[in-house]
């Protein structure tokens, strides 16, 4: 059986107590690469003086890790440049955040050429890569110009932009051709899929074969839309777990007979924690007879603390929820308890039980998997009810949620309303069947998807018929 060669900018090494620790995609990674006896190569989160190369190896859990430094131009360049102050923000819908700047351009073509040059003596003739997400889109090339000539594939994890969008970078052609480089494209909605394929059609003049594959730049390649699940099984386990059992008897205790509203997040300003704060405060103000009644708690995880726009986002959530609750808040109740923790998925799985409403409204998300986490944690006879925004990824599977306009916060606030005054019937008429998806389409079935669909992308085997039949739609109805 090939092996797996799993490709990211981040590697989750799995620790001893790893179910606990990491979230569902980490799992799953790692229970494909014992299976496949891979290896999972990317860089380590430490800075080198230069660039070296050397690779640090590692097997813990039955998973092979191989992690490499990178020096401090590539790190500021490449991950906090390229990756986070264009790609992030641009792929994200906001222009208005996104830098133009070359030298950043410059660094993620190098540390992606420095990756390719590391992970190279790795891979073996009939090797699968899989290559994660928009810090490394060129890796692919870089491969092929190594010599990689066996199957790469490449899945997205944020959404792809439209055509409008994604012109306003600086060689935009040049990012799309360097996909050409793999055998599999993989997206997590049709949305994402068709603004991809509207591009290569409309803007690069590439064409759809019969069979479904894209051509362009002088290559075929297979695009598809996967939509990732999460760890559904164990994660519906953790509230019943002893961590997970103290963590939803601590939040209930706190509840004191009120409702809790939940926004699980990190601290992204794509995931629209503004905007829902501002929600909040119009359902308050609206609805006086909900006061001391209902409170809103917001876990945010700081993360890439070293870029302006999250600083500037951070302070502006700290005055707002301060704001919130000086404006409503008793001597015996407040409206927001918004808190920078990161916790534990079964202390997570708790509190997500214990919520009246989970408040899922980012502005744009490639999937967001914490709708599907509260989904999975509700308990069957008294569900909570899910909100979520339409622009999320997880809105094309969980229709049965409360879906909303993040943007709108009036519409956001009546959706909160309903959603606290909706009756049990009505609460679990629509909570089946979003159980219902979140546990058949899990992470599992994700994976297996693509890793069938690149496999059957093997060039020996390419004589039409496996790839006619995973061509530009979507894997769970296709089969691949
Ligand atoms: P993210 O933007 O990180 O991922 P998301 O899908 O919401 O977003 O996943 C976040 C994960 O982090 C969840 O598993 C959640 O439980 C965990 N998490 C968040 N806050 C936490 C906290 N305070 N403590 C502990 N755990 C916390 C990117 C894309 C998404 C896409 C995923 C997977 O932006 O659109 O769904 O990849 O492809």
């Amino acid at each position: 059986m090939s092996r797996l060669i799993v490709i990211s900018n981040r590697v989750n090494v799995p620790a001893a107590r790893e179910k606990a620790q990491a979230g569902g995609l980490a799992t799953a990674l790692a229970a494909t690469l014992r299976e496949y006896r891979g290896v999972w190569f990317g860089w380590s989160g430490q800075t080198a003086p230069t660039f070296t190369g050397q690779i640090s190896m590692q097997k813990r859990a039955g998973v092979t890790t191989a992690l490499v430094d990178l020096d401090e131009a590539d790190v500021l360049e490449y991950y906090n440049g390229y990756a986070n102050k264009t790609l992030w923000p641009l792929f994200h819908y906001r222009i208005d955040l996104t830098a133009y700047d070359r030298s950043f351009d410059q660094g993620y073509q190098r540390v992606n050429a420095r990756f390719a040059e590391t992970v190279r003596p790795m891979i073996d003739a009939d090797d699968l890569v899989w290559v994660h997400d928009y810090h490394l889109i060129p890796l692919g090339r870089e491969l092929r110009r190594r010599g990689v000539a066996g199957r790469i594939g490449f899945f997205l994890h944020i959404p792809w932009p439209a055509r409008q969008l994604l012109v306003t970078l600086p060689r935009h052609a040049a990012l799309v051709e360097a996909l050409f480089a793999y055998d599999l494209i993989g997206f997590h909605t049709e949305e994402w899929l068709d603004a991809f394929v509207s591009y290569v059609v409309r803007d690069a003049g590439g064409t759809i074969l019969p069979d479904g594959r894209l051509s362009c730049f002088g290559r075929t390649v297979r695009a598809a839309a996967f939509p990732i699940g999460i760890d559904a099984k164990e994660f519906r386990a953790m509230p019943d777990s002893g961590d997970g059992r103290r963590s939803y008897q601590r939040a209930e205790q706190s509840l004191l007979g009120r409702n809790m509203i939940l926004g699980v997040d990190r601290l992204d300003y794509s995931k629209g924690l503004e905007e829902r704060l501002l929600a909040f405060e119009h359902l308050l103000f609206q609805h006086p007879d909900l006061l001391s009644k209902v409170f809103m708690l917001q876990i945010a995880t700081p993360s890439r603390e070293d870029v302006e726009s999250y600083q500037v986002l951070r302070a502006k959530l700290d005055a707002l929820s301060g704001r919130i609750n000086g404006r409503f808040a008793e001597v015996d109740w407040v409206p927001v308890r918004y808190v920078n923790q990161t916790y534990r998925r079964p202390e997570l799985a708790g509190i997500f039980r214990a919520a009246s409403v989970g408040l899922v409204t980012p502005l744009r998300d490639g999937m967001n998997l914490i709708a599907k986490e509260y989904i999975a944690a509700q308990a069957e006879e008294d569900p909570g009810v899910l909100i979520l925004s339409r622009f999320a990824g997880a809105a094309a599977q969980l229709k049965d949620a409360l879906i909303v306009n993040p943007f709108s916060r009036e519409e956001v606030s009546d959706a909160l309303c309903r959603a606290l005054k909706m009756g049990l019937d009505e609460r679990r008429r629509r909570f089946e069947p979003l159980l219902h998806n979140v546990m058949t389409e899990d992470v599992t079935w994700w994976r297996d998807a693509f890793v069938a669909g690149l496999r059957a992308s093997d060039p020996e085997q390419d004589t039409g018929s496996d790839r006619a039949r995973v061509g530009v739609q979507r894997s769970g109805t296709a089969g691949c």
